[in-house]
Order: C-alpha cells, then structure tokens, then sequence
C-alpha cells in the first residue's frame, strides 16, 4: 500500500519521515563544522580563562575535544552552543549562537522542499530549534549535567513540551544529522503511528516525559548517515538512545509550521523561510534575523518572569 502513497501521505499515516541526503557534505555541513569548530575554540578559551576547565584540549581533533569540554566541565557550558534561549532566567550574558551557518541552515532549501511536500509552501521558521552534542554517556555519568541538549532524551510528543496555545499549529519537526546518528551513538526512536493516539500526559522531571504505562507499539530506533533528516509530526512519540560510543552524536533540531499559526514561543522570533504566494515576506537578511534575536534576549532580560513552555504538573495522577 505504502508504495501507491506520496510521501506526504506516508507522513500523515506513519508519522515520520526519513529524507535521505538533505544537507550535502561540502555545501551544507562543512559550514556548520567550520562554524562550530570556530565556536568551540573560543568557548574553551573563555572557559579556560575562567578556570573552568583545567585544559584547553587544543591538540585534540574537533569531535574529541568538544567530547571533553562538554563532560569535563561541571557547568552548563554546552549552552554555549545552543541556536535557542532557554526558558529560564537570562542575562545579558546567557550564550545564544546566531551565526549565519545557522541562519543558511534554517533556510536551507532542501530542508524547506521536504517540509513543503508536508505542510504546503507557506512556511515558518518555528523558534523551537536546538543544536544537540551528545558526549558518551559513561563519561557524562561524571557530572551533574541532565539536559536533553547533552544526555538521553525520554519518551515525549513535541506537541506536549509546547504551549497549549499551539496545539492545532501544524508544527512539524525536522530532525538532521551532523554526524552519523547510530544504534550505538544514541539515534533517535520513534512509535510510528503513536501521533494517531492524540495528546499524551506528560510529566515533569528534569525532562518532560510520558510514563511508560501510556507507552504502546514497538520502538523503531532510526539510524541515520550524516546529512540525513528525520521528519516527525508533532504528536509522533520520540525519544533518544543513550550513546553508548566513544564519539559524540551530533544533530540539530528544527521545527516549521504554516505562516500564521502560534509558535507556543511568543517571546522568540520566528520568520517566513519561504512563501509561494507572497515571496517578498521571507526573510533573507542575516542581520536583521540576529537584530530579532537580540531584540527578543533584551525583552527576556529585562524581565524575572518565564512563562511555562508547557502545561504539565507532576502531581497528575498519570504521574504518581
Ligand atoms: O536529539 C534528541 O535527543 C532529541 C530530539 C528531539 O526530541 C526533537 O528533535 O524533538
Ligand atoms: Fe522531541
């Protein structure tokens, strides 16, 4: 049956989508290892400066060193190299990396074909976005480090770690490799057709997770090769596979949505990546992307309060 069926289609029965071969090699990653490699020289400047690492690592290969900076230090130095503000208190000297390798990945038009074959070509840079380097885990065992961005990620619905407000946004999630992403390094699983479940119950610990009573259907872990894209629905339960290697997994998250529809990220800028019907909308200016990003940092800054990024208490009964 799946034969007869456009991807589109598949999507919408499955859940997920694999797209072979999105960002080419030289073209698109090369930029992005150049950037990070240039972003990593200067963090393990500054946190050796800082005395807080006791060693630049400089006379290790780029996958290496950024394995020890992000395990050895005891201190959240991987937000450093995140592409979104986190929803927490921030001050004029919280990171955000807005360089233009991001913004081009963002736009990337091979990324946004995909996305139109499933959402339509009015479409939405959604500011839900992260960069995920993942050292081994037995070296992370070490510290006190929890978040998502570097350890193991749980069962969730993208949906469900988002604001009610958007629920009926058609935000779909692309996720792409950087390194390979395998059974060993901690690739993603998915429930293919869990998305057909509806919303589940999500509950918060240091990540927001569905228990696992309110779990069905069989994992389907999805290895993929560098420059591969994982497309998810919004509902599509995930999560990731600990990295049992001696490498670091790398990936970016993205998200897009039709133009018009809530983000669930009020605060964050978003911009149109691309329109068919009114192509003088999208947004090509890198500076004026960052000036966005800056503008929204200074509103955050100046305020104590955070409004929730979800809906969930731990004290529901699912939770007990
Ligand atoms: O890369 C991961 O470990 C988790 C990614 C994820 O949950 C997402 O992209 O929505
Ligand atoms: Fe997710």
């Amino acid at each position: 049956m799946f034969l007869t069926m456009n991807s589109s289609q598949r999507f919408m029965e499955q859940g997920y989508w694999v797209v072979p071969n999105v960002l080419d090699p030289i073209i698109d990653l090369q930029p992005l290892k150049d950037d990070y490699a240039h972003l990593l020289e200067q963090v393990a400047e500054r946190a050796f400066q800082a005395g807080i690492i006791p060693d630049r690592f400089a006379e290790f290969p780029f996958e290496t060193r950024m394995g020890k900076l992000l395990s050895t230090a005891q201190t959240n130095l991987f937000k450093a190299f995140d592409i979104c503000l986190p929803n927490e208190p921030l001050t004029e000297d919280s990171p955000l990396h807005l360089s233009e390798a991001i913004f081009n990945l963002l736009r990337n038009p091979r990324i946004l074909d995909a996305v139109e074959q499933l959402i339509g070509g009015e479409i939405y840079s959604n500011p839900i976005q992260h960069v995920r380097i993942k050292p081994p885990q037995a070296v992370l065992s070490t510290n006190r480090l929890t978040s998502t961005l570097v350890r193991t990620t749980g069962w969730h619905q993208d949906q469900g770690v988002s604001r009610e407000v958007a629920d009926q946004t058609e935000m779909i999630t692309v996720w792409v490799a950087i390194t390979d992403a395998t059974l060993e390094n901690g690739c993603l699983q998915v429930i293919p057709y869990s998305h057909r479940e509806g919303m589940s119950v999500h509950c918060p610990s240091d990540e927001m997770t569905i228990p696992p009573h309110l779990l069905n259907g069989e994992p389907l872990p999805v290895p993929l090769k560098a420059g591969d894209a994982l497309i998810l629905h919004r509902l599509t339960k995930h999560a990731s596979l600990p990295n049992i290697s001696s490498g670091i997994r790398w990936s970016f998250d993205l998200r897009y949505q039709p133009i018009g529809q809530p983000t669930g990220r009020d605060e964050l800028p978003g911009f149109v990546a691309r329109s068919r019907n009114n192509p003088a909308q999208e947004l090509h200016d890198y500076a004026e992307w960052v000036a966005r990003w800056q503008a929204a940092k200074a509103r955050l800054v100046a305020q104590s309060f955070r409004e929730k990024t979800h809906r969930w208490n731990s004290d529901a009964p699912a939770c007990a």
